[in-house]
């Protein structure tokens, strides 16, 4: 297992030593963005492989073939991980590249060109529901311990990818840098066509209505969860051990009332409220 037990530390958070070394952060913190690329940016467990699935759809007009033979992390890589120089495609067209870096790394490469930015964000109690889930699966990420005491970690931004609340915020404060257009899980799950257009105005190509319905059913959860190229199966068990459940978990809102006790909810509420205060985005989800 290739530097499963490492953690790199870089500008303050930990990463998996798996899948980031110094050189492939810098890299990342350097990377020369061209005017076309889209970047999907995403603190864990917010929506990447939905937005990545969606973007699919959406630039090959509802075809698709694309999302069913290429592998998500190849269609859309991560920008800090050791696999994007060699995996990154030299198109003439598009690239879609994804980062779960925060804003104080990223941001000042992003702003030296006009690179589209779209920013996923999720209610961060089911973030946080999901994440602890997804720890028991990655053998990449540190033993969870008991979800209490994940959650300890996780309000007090000690988890790997550092704090949700720095992460938001710091993306939020790009608003008037960067092209960047804002979104929740939420959102999707909501109204996923309406969703569709929002991006593709924001993109600058409108879907046709064919498209928009092609999408609709090529990103619902259960073809997603079906969908080997975005599901995760594909990597081994060394790696991810998929006896400790689907990287496709659940896929709803609110998930968190099923975990939280009510103490555990007093306690994050309060964080929430000290961390966000009224940056508190007009809170798109109910997180109480
Ligand atoms: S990662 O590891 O950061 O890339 O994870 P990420 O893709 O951001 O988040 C994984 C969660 O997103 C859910 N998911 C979906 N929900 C609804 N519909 C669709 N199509 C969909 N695709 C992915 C996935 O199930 C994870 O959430 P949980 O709550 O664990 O189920």
């Amino acid at each position: 297992m290739d530097r499963m037990e490492v953690t790199e530390t870089f500008a303050g958070i930990s990463l998996p030593g798996h899948l980031h070394t110094k050189e492939s952060l810098h890299f990342a913190a350097t990377f020369p963005f061209r005017d076309s690329d889209v970047v999907i940016a995403t603190y864990p467990k917010s929506g990447t492989t939905w937005m990545q699935e969606i973007l699919t759809l959406l630039y090959s007009n509802g075809d698709v073939l694309p999302a069913r033979t290429i592998p998500n992390w190849v269609r859309a890589p991560w920008l800090e991980q050791i696999y994007f120089k060699d995996t990154l495609q030299d198109t003439a067209g598009h690239r879609l590249i994804t980062s779960h870096l925060p804003a104080r790394v990223l941001a000042p490469a992003l702003q030296q060109s006009k690179a589209k930015v779209i920013y996923v964000s999720r209610n961060p109690k089911d973030v946080a529901v999901s994440f602890y889930h997804f720890h028991r699966l990655a053998k990449f990420l540190p033993d969870p311990g008991s979800f209490d005491a994940f959650l300890v970690q996780f309000l007090e931004g000690r988890v790997q990818y550092g704090s949700w609340f720095d992460h938001v915020k710091g993306w939020l404060g790009q608003r008037q840098a960067l092209d960047i257009i804002y979104i929740t899980y939420e959102e999707l799950h909501q109204d996923l066509r309406g969703a569709a257009e929002r991006l593709g105005a924001f993109l600058g190509c409108p879907p046709a209505p064919e498209t928009l319905g092609s999408l609709e059913q090529h990103c619902s959860f259960a073809a997603m969860r079906d969908n080997a190229m975005a599901n995760y199966s594909l990597i081994p068990c060394e790696i991810m051990d998929h006896s400790q459940g689907c990287f496709m978990r659940k896929g709803v809102v609110g998930d968190w009332r099923d975990h939280f006790s009510p103490q555990q909810s007093a306690r994050f509420d309060r964080v929430y409220q000290q961390e966000m205060g009224d940056a508190g985005l007009g809170a798109p989800w109910p997180v109480a």
